[in-house]
C-alpha cells in the first residue's frame, strides 16, 4: 500500500445525555475522522477518540490533529506499507499521542482488510461472530440511574458500569445492588481515589462488583498493587496501561486482575491485540473499552472484540445510546446484549458521508 492522500475532518457532534464522571460533565463530543486513499483508490476510516479537553489522558481533538498533520501523516507518506503491524514501529519515532497514531492505523487497517476483500475482524485473527456488550452510565441523580439502569438493562445489556467519585460510591452502589440483586455490576472511577481512601474501596467489596476500573492515578501502578492486595474485588486498569510494556509492568506487579483495552489508548491495534496476547498467556482477562465514540470507532471495537481473550462484555453500546443519529450505515444495534459482527470486508459498517458533511466544520485534505 502506497499513500498519497489523507483526509482530516473535523466533525461537531452532541451526546443526547450529558456524561458525566469522577471528572466532569460533556455534552459536546468532537469527533476527528481520518479517512486514507491508497494508489487504487481503496479508501480506509479512522476515528480520534481523544476529547476536547484532556482530562482522560493528555491528548486533545486539537493534539491529535497536530500530531497527524505535522508528523504521522507525513511518516506513513514515506514509504510502503505492506502490513498495518509495521506502523507500530514507524510511529514510535514520535513518543506517546497514542490516539492520533490509533487513528491513522485505524484507517489504515479498514483499507488493508478491504484490499484483502476481508472484515477487519478477520484480517485481525478474531474468532468470535458476535460480541457481548454492557453499557456505562454515568453519575446522576440516583433516581435517573436506577431508571436509566432499568431501561438498558430491558435492553438486554449484559453488564452495567456506573462511574463513582468520593462521596458518590458506597451509598450509590448499596442503592443499585438494593434494586438489582443480581445483575453484573462494575464501577469505573476514573483515578478519583488515593491510598487514603482504602476503607472506602474495601467496604465496596460487600456488592459482589466484577471489578473495580481504575481507582487510583492515572501512572499509579505501584499503589495499585498496594490496593489490590487489601481488595477482594478485581481492579481493573484502564487509563494506567497505554502499551504492552505497561500491561507487562502491572501483571508483574499484581497491580490488577483485569485490563480495559481501548485501542485509542494503547496506540492501535496492533497494540491492542500484543496487549490481549500477553494477558491471554498470564490469564489476565480484558475487556473493550469505550470513549463515547462514533460509528468508525464503535466499528474497530467490535473487530478488535472478536479476539478469544476478551472476556467479560465491551463498554461499545448501540448507536443510539450516545447519538441522535450516527453517521454510519446501518448504525450499530445491540439485540439480547449482542452486536452480530457484520461480513462486508473492512470495518464493516459504511460511512454516511451526507451525515459526515453535515457536521463537518473542518477539513484538511493532506497530499503526499
Ligand atoms: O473510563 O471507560 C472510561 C467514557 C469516556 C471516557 C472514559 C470512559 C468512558 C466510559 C464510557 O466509561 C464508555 C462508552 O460507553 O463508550
Ligand atoms: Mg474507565
Amino acid at each position: 500500500m502506497q499513500f498519497h492522500t489523507v483526509i482530516l475532518r473535523y466533525l461537531e457532534m452532541e451526546l443526547k445525555s450529558p456524561f458525566t464522571t469522577s471528572f466532569g460533565t460533556m455534552k459536546k463530543r468532537p469527533v476527528l475522522l481520518v479517512e486514507v486513499i491508497d494508489q487504487d483508490g481503496v479508501r480506509g476510516w479512522g476515528e480520534g477518540v481523544a476529547f476536547a479537553a484532556p482530562w482522560y489522558t493528555e491528548e486533545t481533538i486539537e493534539t491529535m490533529w497536530h500530531m497527524l498533520e505535522a508528523f504521522l501523516i507525513p511518516l506513513l507518506f514515506q514509504a510502503p506499507v505492506y502490513h498495518p503491524d509495521e506502523l507500530r514501529d514507524q510511529f514510535s519515532l514520535i513518543r506517546r499521542n497514542y490516539m492520533a497514531k490509533a487513528a491513522l492505523e485505524g484507517a489504515v487497517w479498514d483499507l488493508f482488510a478491504k484490499r484483502h476483500h476481508m472484515p477487519l475482524h478477520v484480517a485481525l485473527g478474531g474468532e468470535k461472530k458476535e460480541v457481548e456488550v454492557g453499557v456505562s452510565i454515568g453519575i446522576q441523580p440516583i433516581t435517573d440511574l436506577l431508571k436509566r439502569m432499568e431501561q438498558a438493562l430491558i435492553e438486554g445489556y449484559r453488564r452495567v458500569k456506573i462511574k463513582i467519585k468520593p462521596g458518590w460510591d458506597v451509598d450509590v452502589v448499596r442503592a443499585v445492588r438494593h434494586h438489582f440483586p443480581h445483575v453484573p455490576l462494575m464501577v469505573d472511577a476514573n483515578c478519583a481515589y488515593s491510598l487514603r481512601d482504602i476503607a472506602r474501596l474495601q467496604a465496596l467489596d460487600d456488592y459482589e462488583l466484577l471489578m473495580i476500573e481504575q481507582p487510583l492515578a492515572v501512572d499509579d501502578i505501584v499503589d495499585h498493587a498496594k490496593l489490590q492486595a487489601k481488595l477482594k474485588t478485581p481492579i481493573c486498569l484502564d487509563e494506567s496501561i497505554c502499551s504492552y510494556e505497561d500491561a507487562k509492568r502491572a501483571i508483574e506487579l499484581k497491580s490488577c486482575r483485569v485490563i480495559n483495552i481501548k485501542i485509542g489508548r494503547v496506540g492501535g491495534l496492533t497494540e491492542a491485540k500484543r496487549i490481549h496476547d500477553l494477558c491471554q498467556q498470564h490469564h489476565l482477562p480484558v475487556w473493550c473499552g469505550g470513549m463515547l465514540e462514533g460509528g468508525v470507532g464503535r466499528a474497530h471495537s467490535i473487530a478488535l472484540a472478536t479476539l478469544p481473550y476478551f472476556s467479560f462484555p465491551s463498554d461499545t453500546a448501540a448507536s443510539a445510546n450516545y447519538w441522535e443519529r450516527d453517521f454510519i450505515t446501518p448504525e450499530v444495534t445491540v439485540r439480547d446484549g449482542r452486536i452480530f459482527v457484520r461480513h462486508e470486508f473492512g470495518i464493516g459498517y459504511e460511512v454516511d458521508v451526507t451525515e459526515v458533511e453535515k457536521r463537518t466544520v473542518r477539513l484538511k485534505i493532506c497530499k503526499r
